[in-house]
């Protein structure tokens, strides 16, 4: 008998499953009762720990191979007909070799083994904002973690009809080894394959391949925006909400913020944070004008290491139940832990992430100490757990954008925060963002690489196009965000943060959405305006005059230097690249030329 309704997709499953030869297909309908069956059967075989259930209801463990632990970018290719409409920001192969090399791969990989079918919605079941995926898997930590992550299941299936679009994700297993391992998209096919690896964003295909790499490519045909950009609204006590989306590298902050406790010297003001999203915004223009933007996720892939109810109290109270803890230290209780967490670390009996005994204070070889959680692990939870999780999360044209902000992890150059004179000018800033590689990422950490918007890893197409795209989307809009940069990740001359950053960074965001109401003046300077530090309220935070002074600091020299870089990188694009680019980069040269760099 069919699997659904929906011929082309029956058609579909059948294809691939002649490819994979799994010994049995089963639907997931999204029910609780499934969900069980599938949780109990991945403890049985080891793939899936279930935790102390008094302590953490409904969570469970996971750990993945030990070659698997973040995205690979090296592995990962977009398969357009034309090498030159990936761009230089991708890896290229063509259709028919992605399809022939990754086939080969699939090749029996299911062999007795089961392929679960998972109709998902990236947005809420039928809003028109919203797209529809179906991923095969044979994992069932991926069924699992994309029941938390997308609406998945039955009422998606429905939505579909018989004949509803949607985006063909398969994924496998296979060995999981590095030279077995491929995550490639075919944007004009409007299909993922992902095989050999068990990680987060190679795997749980709604997230990154969809949401970002194919969604962004659709959104340039389609005119909306598809954006590795975190939303949280602020209301104050009148009862008026702005909404802000922001755009940080993978492991820059952005779960963080979008979860922002007011830091207690603000907390008279009386501010409530509604978080929409912590990864991923899609964004129109609509019939007013103006920006609108959905979390098309429902869920949290948050990391792990440094979550503790200092730095992010939500996160803290959100994966108390219902969470899935991938590569995190297991304690002798059925509890976790990991690196900056709240408790101190049990002395004998855990295990480590990659399963071997773990004492704090072990050292290797070398002398440095082994961490017992992957810098990179991470947790899935549910968004609605999150206690400041946004009541329009459900809303089908989302919330409204006031301010669009920018942001790496930058040890030197850029200030703590300064805005963008114009649309065309937040565009160059978000062009050419840089930010120091984290644990997220394959590679070495640390190393500043230009990534525009956030998006170097996520752009599914030439990245010039992608900047042309968002010009046009600002001569679209009647109200365009204000754009902004920020760096919470200054340091001082010992490599100390000058920002203490996290619930604090409150003190900046009022200060955007006080421009954007033209509430307060900025100083101009070649890059943009800054604040003046008095606009800035400091109230119940002591930071000398002096770092605020320093975090301030527009070096001419560093900057004529980072200016280099960009034109090498603009350079790569060629002619593809918007000629207002290049107006922008010249017109911030000859700024400095008029302005210099600021004093202290
Ligand atoms: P992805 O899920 O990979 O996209 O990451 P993310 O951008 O959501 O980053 P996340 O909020 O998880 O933060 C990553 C790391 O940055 C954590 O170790 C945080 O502790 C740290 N971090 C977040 N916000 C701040 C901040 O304001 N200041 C400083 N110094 N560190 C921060
Ligand atoms: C990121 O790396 O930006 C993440 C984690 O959000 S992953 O889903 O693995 O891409
Ligand atoms: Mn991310």
């Amino acid at each position: 008998m069919a699997l659904t309704q929906h011929e082309e997709l029956n058609h579909w499953i059948e294809q691939m499953a002649q490819m994979c030869q799994p010994d049995e297909i089963i639907l997931i309908d999204g029910s609780e009762q499934q969900k069980q069956q599938l949780t109990e059967e991945a403890c049985s075989t080891g793939e899936l720990i279930k935790l102390n259930q008094e302590k953490l209801p409904g969570c469970l463990y996971h750990r993945t191979a030990q070659n698997d632990v973040a995205r690979t970018e090296n592995l990962t290719f977009i398969c357009t007909r034309l090498k030159d409409d990936a761009g230089p920001n991708n890896n290229w192969m063509s259709p028919e070799e992605g399809y022939r090399r990754a086939g080969e791969i699939f090749q029996d990989s299911m062999k007795g083994r089961t392929m679960y079918v998972i109709p998902f919605s990236m947005g809420p079941v039928g809003s028109p904002f919203s797209k529809v995926g179906v991923e095969l898997t044979d994992s069932i930590y991926v069924v699992l973690n994309m029941l938390i992550m997308t609406r998945a299941g039955q009422e998606v299936l429905e939505a579909m009809g018989v004949g509803g679009e949607f985006t063909k994700c398969l994924h496998g297993k296979a060995e999981r080894e590095l030279d077995k391992r491929l995550i490639i998209h075919f944007p004009e096919d409007n299909t993922i394959w992902s095989v050999g690896s068990g990680y987060g964003g190679n795997v749980l295909l709604g997230k990154k391949c969809l949401a970002l790499r194919i969604a962004s490519f659709l959104a340039r045909q389609e005119m909306w925006l598809a954006e590795h950009m975190l939303i949280l609204g602020i209301e104050e006590p009148s009862g008026r909400i702005e909404y802000l989306a922001a755009a940080f590298p993978s492991a820059c902050g952005k779960t963080n913020l979008a979860m922002l406790i007011p830091p207690e010297g603000l907390q008279v003001k009386g501010y409530r944070i509604w978080t929409v999203g912590d990864d991923i915004a899609w964004m129109r223009v609509d019939t007013d004008g103006k920006l609108w933007a959905i979390n098309p996720e429902k869920g949290f892939f948050g990391v792990v290491p440094g979550t503790n109810s200092k730095t992010n109290p939500s996160a803290v109270e959100s994966i108390k139940k219902n969470t899935i803890f991938t590569n995190v230290v297991l304690n002798p209780d059925g509890t976790v832990w990991w690196e900056g967490c709240d408790d101190e670390p049990v002395a004998e009996g855990a295990l480590d992430w990659k399963g071997n005994p773990w004492k704090p204070g072990m050292k290797d070889e070398d002398g440095n100490p082994i961490p017992g959680a992957h810098p990179n692990s991470r947790f899935t939870a549910p968004l609605e757990q999150c206690p400041s999780h946004s009541f329009r999360l459900d809303h089908h044209h989302g919330v409204n954008i006031t301010a669009i902000i920018f942001g790496g992890r930058r040890a030197q150059l850029a200030p703590l925060v300064y805005q963008a004179f114009d649309w065309k000018h937040g565009v160059y800033m978000g062009a050419t963002m840089a930010s120091e590689r984290t644990a997220a990422q394959y590679g070495k950490q640390g190393e500043v690489r230009r990534d525009p918007m956030a998006m170097l890893p996520f752009c599914g197409y030439n990245m010039a196009d992608y900047f042309e795209h968002w010009l046009r989307m600002g001569v679209r809009m009647r109200w365009q965000p204000k754009i902004f940069n920020v760096n919470w990740f200054r340091q001082d001359e010992n490599g100390e943060y000058l920002w203490p950053g996290f619930g604090e960074n409150l003190r900046i965001l009022e200060w955007i959405l006080a421009r954007c109401r033209g509430e307060v003046d900025g100083v101009k300077t070649a890059i943009g305006f800054i604040p003046k530090i008095d606009d800035i309220d400091m109230t119940g935070l002591n930071i000398p005059r002096s770092d605020m002074e320093k975090l301030f600091k527009i070096d001419p020299e560093a900057w004529q230097q980072e200016m280099d870089s960009v034109a090498e990188f603009f350079k790569k694009f060629g002619d593809r690249l918007p000629l207002e680019l290049w107006a922008q980069h010249e017109a911030l040269a000859r700024r400095f030329g008029e302005l210099g760099g600021s004093k202290s």
